[in-house]
């Protein structure tokens, strides 16, 4: 775990970035309890999987990005896209399965794209965002740009086969990946410490030649500072980092699930870390939030949620005559798209 004192006011954050940080957590919060709300109630359809209590980890990750930067995510993507910058309204259309959805409708929850923000989409594959994301450094280093690629994905697809011909693909390209671990506990019920004789995921990168270290997941500034070091490196030609953030999956695999298998006292201690409280109230030691704006804060977000939601719901439904539309990219013999 990270050893960083952050109760100090930052120096290498303004207060205004804290400020956004923190807004973005308590939004990717309030989306998810939305959205939860709504599902039960049979609006949405399919599954969904939710991130509370992950939430520092893509916040402090895309506070160290650039827009022009890419991220790859998961079926537990919702808090990963927020972060890099989609908006709630796109975000509950997709989830409706509407048009004006970021894939129009056809993604649904698991499946957020936005090309124009750097998303390269969200997976339910697992493992399946680690070899897009190899190919995407492999893109930046072939354009010659000093972007970046972050690659977010559970503990869960540390076991899978893309995991590792993605890790040592990056390796011998030396391309610009970031690869962020949300190592939250479990995969689906499994528990992660369970599932391997060493569990220590920074060292199963380093046999490939990838430096890694392991973060506090509910410290969005250690977060922040650990993957701003791994993506100056990318920038400067240093190749690919892995950063393994510990982290928790507050509920279920996905809503509807019980999760008996997490132990009361186990969520409890969880609970009490929790990286919207401690963000919250390191800006309030700071000075730089008080309680009354911390109040409208969470005001504003309701009301964004809420008119993202009628939003959702008064946007049209796609014509069943689209439904093979936007599927394909059709190449000619030069690679040209048709
Ligand atoms: C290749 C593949 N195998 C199995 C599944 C079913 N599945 C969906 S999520 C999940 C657990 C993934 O755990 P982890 O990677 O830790 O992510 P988390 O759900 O904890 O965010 C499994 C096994 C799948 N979607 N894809
Ligand atoms: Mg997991």
């Amino acid at each position: 775990m990270s050893k960083e004192i952050t109760e100090q006011v930052p120096e290498d954050l303004t207060k205004d970035q804290l400020v956004a940080m923190y807004r973005r957590m308590r939004l990717i919060r309030a989306f998810e309890n939305t959205a939860q709300k709504h599902f039960e109630a049979g609006e949405i359809a399919g599954f969904l999987h939710l991130s509370q209590g992950q939430e520092a980890v893509p916040v402090g990750t895309c506070a160290a990005l650039r827009g022009s930067d890419y991220i790859t995510s998961t079926h537990r993507g919702h808090g990963d896209v927020l972060a890099k910058g989609c908006e709630p309204k796109y975000m509950f259309a997709e989830l409706y399965g509407r048009t004006t959805g970021y894939c129009k409708g056809k993604g649904g929850s698991m499946h957020i794209a936005d090309f124009s923000q750097g998303i390269i989409g969200a997976n339910g594959i697992v493992s399946g965002g680690l070899p897009i994301a190899t190919g995407v450094g492999l893109s930046i280093k072939m354009r010659g740009t000093d972007q970046v690629a972050v690659c977010f994905f559970g503990d869960g697809a540390t076991a899978e086969g893309g995991f590792h011909e993605a890790l040592n693909l990056a390796s011998l390209w030396h391309v610009p990946v970031i690869f962020v671990c949300q190592n939250n506990l479990y995969g689906l019920s499994q528990p992660w410490a369970e599932t391997a004789y060493d569990c220590d995921l920074a060292q199963r990168a380093r046999s490939y030649h990838i430096p890694g270290e392991c973060v506090d997941g509910m410290d969005a500034i250690a977060v922040y500072r650990s993957v701003k070091e791994a993506v100056d490196r990318a920038r400067a030609g240093g190749g690919p980092s892995f950063i393994e953030a510990k982290t928790y999956r507050f509920l279920g695999h996905y809503v509807g699930d019980p999760a008996l298998y997490m132990p009361k006292k186990e969520r409890e201690t969880w609970r009490e870390r929790d990286g919207i409280l401690k963000l919250g109230r390191q800006l309030r030691v700071w000075g730089y939030l008080s309680g009354e704006e911390d109040a409208r804060m969470a005001e504003d977000v309701e009301a964004e949620l809420q008119a993202g939601i009628e939003y959702a719901r008064s946007s049209p439904i796609p014509a069943p005559e689209e439904a093979l539309n936007d599927l394909y990219v059709h190449f000619d013999h030069l690679g040209n798209p048709l």
